[in-house]
């Protein structure tokens, strides 16, 4: 049974059903039809399905909707709302769905239970499950298998397999990342493991790590975690050295020197699906009564970015004596950083509303984000701009890197601000164009 799936993979004529088309499913889905698979896309979104079904189906996603489009075009991909069908004419169930976190951060794995019992109901004998979903610890062996046994009644790593084999893509970046990146394969068993692995290892170039399911969780979200962990130091430098009145981008350059040092950079915070949830199944193992002393301080440092880059400029207009209810304020940039049109639990909800609830008059702009949380859109930088007193840059899209300062001088109101969340504007031009600057992280103490 074993050898008869490892000979289709190595021929390329087993077949791969992706459940869940979203920001991880859609691109691997892609990928697989691409590496000479035929894949069946799975979602219980028909408009998602829809799409993908179209030969001008359109994805923002680099390399995704050309790949799509031929894909589909070929006949080596196809996109379903029908689990059970899919299953049923598979080799491979890859399982993609999300796993969100509930309002009391706990997660909250409905949209995994529910799609481990359909698949489960289709299973049958001599098929692998690949769960791709970030999870907590534990939860392949003993939330995942359980389900597909009970309702395929079949026996896990004796009538199929399964593995954790974690996402590892950056948004922007996921084909390359998929054909690139080391993969991790955590096996159920080790049967389960070597059959997956000979998967990989045929469509990815990068080194296949092969572990048991549990390791293979815990090694995601310490990935995740580790970032997370070493944002929130970047940033309590950052304070640090706003209070000293030294530059921290500038020290953690030259720290950064050391073949041991890798320090982040500070911001306005940490947004996106994945570092903001992450650090919380990690911990989710520990109970409740666990405290943390590490990884739940650098997440709530982290929340409390957004609050400071505020803080930031009511400092400035106290100088200055000036009323943040007769200011007019550009927000540049709403999603959870640069190059991305996704605002998930980005920094700019909490920056946006705050400036509104403190009474001042905001307009944002980005050039891929559609989500305002609240404010007025602006259609361009210039028009974001145009009659404002403060700039306050909150993604680093490339767009804002080289923003023509005098233009921006010249259309706004007198005394303008700059509140420079992401570093990216040259400060030293800044104030030479007459801009009251402030930068996370910025100490303006001259050096002697
Ligand atoms: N950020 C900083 N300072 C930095 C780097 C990032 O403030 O030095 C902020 C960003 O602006 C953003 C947030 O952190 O708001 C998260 O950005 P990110 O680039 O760290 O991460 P994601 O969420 O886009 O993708 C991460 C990646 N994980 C790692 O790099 C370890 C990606 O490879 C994962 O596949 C993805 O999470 C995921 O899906 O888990």
């Amino acid at each position: 049974m074993q050898a008869e799936l490892v000979k289709k993979i190595r021929e390329k004529s087993a077949r791969i059903t992706v459940v869940g088309l979203g920001r991880v499913g859609l691109p691997i889905a892609v990928f697989f039809a691409n590496s000479g698979y035929h894949v069946v896309g799975v979602d219980n979104n028909k408009d998602i399905v829809e799409a993908l079904s179209k030969p001008r189906f359109s994805s923002k996603e680099p390399g995704i909707q050309e790949l799509a489009r031929q894909m589909v075009k070929i006949g080596r991909l196809e996109a379903t709302t029908e689990v059970a069908k899919a299953v049923k004419s598979t080799n491979i169930v890859i399982i993609c769905v999300q796993t969100p976190l509930n309002k009391s951060a706990d997660p909250d794995l409905s949209y995994l239970k529910k799609a481990c019992a359909t698949v489960a109901k289709s299973l049958s004998k001599g098929k692998l499950v690949i769960l791709e979903s970030t999870v907590p610890p534990e939860t392949t062996r003993k939330f995942v298998a359980p389900i597909l046994e009970k309702e395929s009644k079949l026996k896990c790593g004796e009538d199929f397999w399964l593995v954790h084999c974690p996402e590892r893509i950056a948004p922007g970046r996921a084909i390359q990342e998929l054909t690139e990146n080391a993969r991790i394969v955590g096996g159920f068993d080790t049967e389960s493991a070597k059959i997956a692995a000979e998967l990989l290892d045929k469509v990815t170039k990068g080194p296949v790590l092969v572990t048991d399911c549990t390791t293979a969780e815990v090694a995601k979200l310490a990935e995740n975690t580790f970032r997370d962990v070493n944002i929130a130091y970047a940033n309590e430098l950052a304070l640090i050295c706003e209070h000293i009145g030294v530059d921290a981008v500038r020290a953690i350059k030259i720290a950064n020197t050391h073949p041991r040092v890798n320090i982040h950079n500070p911001g306005c915070g940490v947004g996106g699906p994945c570092l903001t949830k992450d650090p919380y199944l990690l911990l989710h193992s520990m109970g409740k009564d666990f405290s943390s002393k590490i990884i739940a301080s650098s997440r709530k440092l982290n929340d409390e970015m957004p609050e400071h880059a505020v803080h930031s400029l009511l400092k400035i207009l106290k100088e200055t004596d000036r009323d943040i209810k007769k200011l007019r304020i550009a927000v540049l940039g709403v999603a959870y950083k640069g190059q991305v049109d996704d605002a998930t639990s980005s920094p700019a909800k909490s920056i946006v509303h705050k400036l509104m609830d403190l009474g001042a008059s905001v307009e944002v702009y980005d050039p891929y984000c559609k989500e305002t949380f609240g404010a007025k859109k602006a259609s361009s930088v210039t028009s974001a701009v145009k009659g404002k007193d403060c700039v306050l840059i909150e993604a680093d899209h490339d767009l804002f890197k080289n923003l023509n300062l005098g233009e921006l001088k010249s259309v706004m109101r007198e005394n303008p601000i700059i509140i420079d969340c992401r570093r990216i504007i040259d400060v030293a031009k800044a104030k030479k164009y007459g801009f009251v600057y402030a930068g996370t992280g910025y100490g303006s103490a001259e050096v002697r």
